[in-house]
């Protein structure tokens, strides 16, 4: 090899991505990829301005990416290291092999292994790679000649790939089937619930109420906690006369639950899109959990805090209100561990960010506490702007039917929807759409305009709810952050 640094940085990057590749395969005795706990780590720990950024460049879905951000970091660290320590890139030294060591058992912790002989097999599994590649790209036959060292790489990829594959097949072998996940299991008192005007229910129609599976995901969250409700308790306390702690159990008998369908959207979502959902929720009234304790003079936040980091605060005044639900259930049934399994928060029109799932704690809190979110500059009160999104189109001969849904925020009240309404020429003539009535009041309602268009199949769709003093929702089309996207839906429909 002429350029010793190319050659020293190539082996580096090179064992790095064995490293990658052997945490991966160690994935199984480790409970999980070390380096994606590394990423939710950083979410966590990251000051504001990085969070926010990523955040406003590429929405809450910015986790894929961040991992493979961490993937790219992890190699590019190992490619650096060799350039500026020779030595390294030869990783029969001790002393790459103990910061190998190190840097794998750290991230081991990060991921929060417990199992002592997981850790060393993991150990094992995720240095060995490393090492062997190191050592067949460093050997002096090999280093001395560009064509030799390329075909060694070659050889070394191909025969890397097929014994990581079968290192981590043995090691899912080794642990065995992994625990089953958690069953939803049916709550024992429960009504169903209201099922909506079939009018309504035509092609590319949401159904009134949006089942558990169906309903989206958003969180900070790589790994989701995966709580024991055995050994979950909440603890109620801050500045009150009586602080106390709920089993599962107890929560799940409180006299206070009732059921309540209510739609929750993502603060992040984009006009027309697909981050909102109308669920079926039982609960307890945050309102009879917070009296229990009795709050003292001096109560300004109540601030729910969660198993992966995430907090929010809500005003103390805001909690009399009895809609605000700590809920244990969804469609009849426990929550699913995606949406906050065993119990998280639901405030009517507010955005889902501030319904802390997996809550372990409510604290009355003396001051003014700066949520998540908050924390990255997104609106505090998040209250859900008016919008009326297309969903739907059917023919039927002549005739055409156009659909969507409707919602609006605590303020406004989605009660307070006066109507809808639609246009199908781009926003020329403006028609009242068919409004189904309500099924709860925090729940979307769906809305139809049917028309007859013999000669016609392609519609520019606008639409736009009123809300009950007349005001016509704002046109003014702004982005999600910080407070949610304003604007009228527009979109073309052939049908
Ligand atoms: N603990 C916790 N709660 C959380 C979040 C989170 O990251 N961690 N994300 C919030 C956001 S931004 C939204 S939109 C809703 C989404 O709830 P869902 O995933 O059940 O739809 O959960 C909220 N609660
Ligand atoms: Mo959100």
């Amino acid at each position: 090899m002429t350029s010793s640094t190319a050659h020293r940085t190539t082996v580096g990057a090179l064992v790095g991505v064995a490293w990658v590749g052997g945490l991966f395969a160690a994935g199984p005795l480790v409970g999980g990829f070390a380096l994606a706990a590394a990423g939710e780590w950083i979410i966590v720990r990251s000051p504001g301005w990085l969070s926010t950024m990523a955040v406003s460049q590429l929405g809450f879905f910015a986790k894929p990416v961040l991992v493979a951000a961490v993937v790219a970091g992890a190699i590019a660290v190992c490619a650096a290291t060799a350039l500026a320590w020779p030595r390294f890139a030869r990783g029969k030294r001790p002393v790459a092999v103990g910061l190998g060591t190190v840097a794998t058992a750290a991230l081991f912790f990060a991921l929060g292994t417990d199992s002592s002989l997981g850790f060393v097999g993991g150990l094992f599994v995720a240095l060995v790679p490393p090492y062997v590649v190191a050592h067949l790209l460093t050997t002096p036959r090999v280093a001395s000649s560009r064509r030799r060292f390329l075909e060694r790489v070659g050889a070394v990829a191909v025969g890397g790939a097929v014994s990581l594959g079968g290192l981590r097949a043995g090691a899912g072998w080794i642990v065995g089937p992994q625990e089953s996940p958690r069953v939803e299991e049916p709550l024992e008192r429960s009504v169903s619930p209201p099922s909506g005007d079939p009018a309504f229910d035509f092609e590319g129609m949401p159904p009134a109420i949006t089942s558990p599976d169906s309903h989206y995901v958003v969180d900070i969250t790589v790994n989701k906690p995966v709580i024991d409700p055995e050994e979950w308790t909440l603890q109620i306390d801050g500045t009150v006369q009586e602080p106390y702690e709920l089993s599962y159990d107890e929560l799940l008998a409180h006299e206070g639950s009732l059921e309540q369908p209510m739609t929750m959207v993502c603060i992040s979502n984009q006009v027309g899109g697909d981050l909102i959902g109308t669920g079926h929720w039982t609960g307890v009234p945050l309102s009879e959990l917070v009296a229990d304790a009795g709050p003292t003079e001096s109560a300004v936040d109540v601030v729910t805090h969660a198993a992966d980091g995430y907090s929010e605060a809500i005003p103390i005044e805001l909690v009399e209100r009895e809609d605000i639900l700590v809920a244990f259930g969804m469609g009849g049934r426990t929550l699913e561990t995606e949406h906050g399994f065993p119990a998280r928060l639901l405030i009517p029109g507010r955005y889902g960010m501030k319904m802390t799932k997996w809550i372990t704690r409510i604290e009355i809190a003396d001051r003014d506490h700066e949520a998540y979110w908050e924390g990255r500059g997104w609106d505090e009160e998040a209250v859900v702007e008016t919008m009326a999104y297309v969903r739907g189109a059917e023919r039927d001969g002549d005739r055409v039917e156009i659909g969507g849904v409707a919602f609006a925020g605590l303020e406004t009240g989605v009660e307070e929807i006066s109507a809808v309404e639609v246009s199908v020429d781009g926003g020329d003539q403006w028609h009242e759409a068919e409004v189904e009535s309500q099924i709860a009041p925090h729940a979307w309602r769906r809305w139809r305009y049917a028309f007859d268009a013999p000669d016609e199949t392609e519609f520019d769709v606008v639409v736009r709810a009123i809300e009950a003093d007349g005001t016509v929702q704002t046109d003014e089309e702004s982005s999600p952050r910080p407070s949610g996207a304003t604007g009228w839906h527009r979109t073309s429909v052939s049908v």
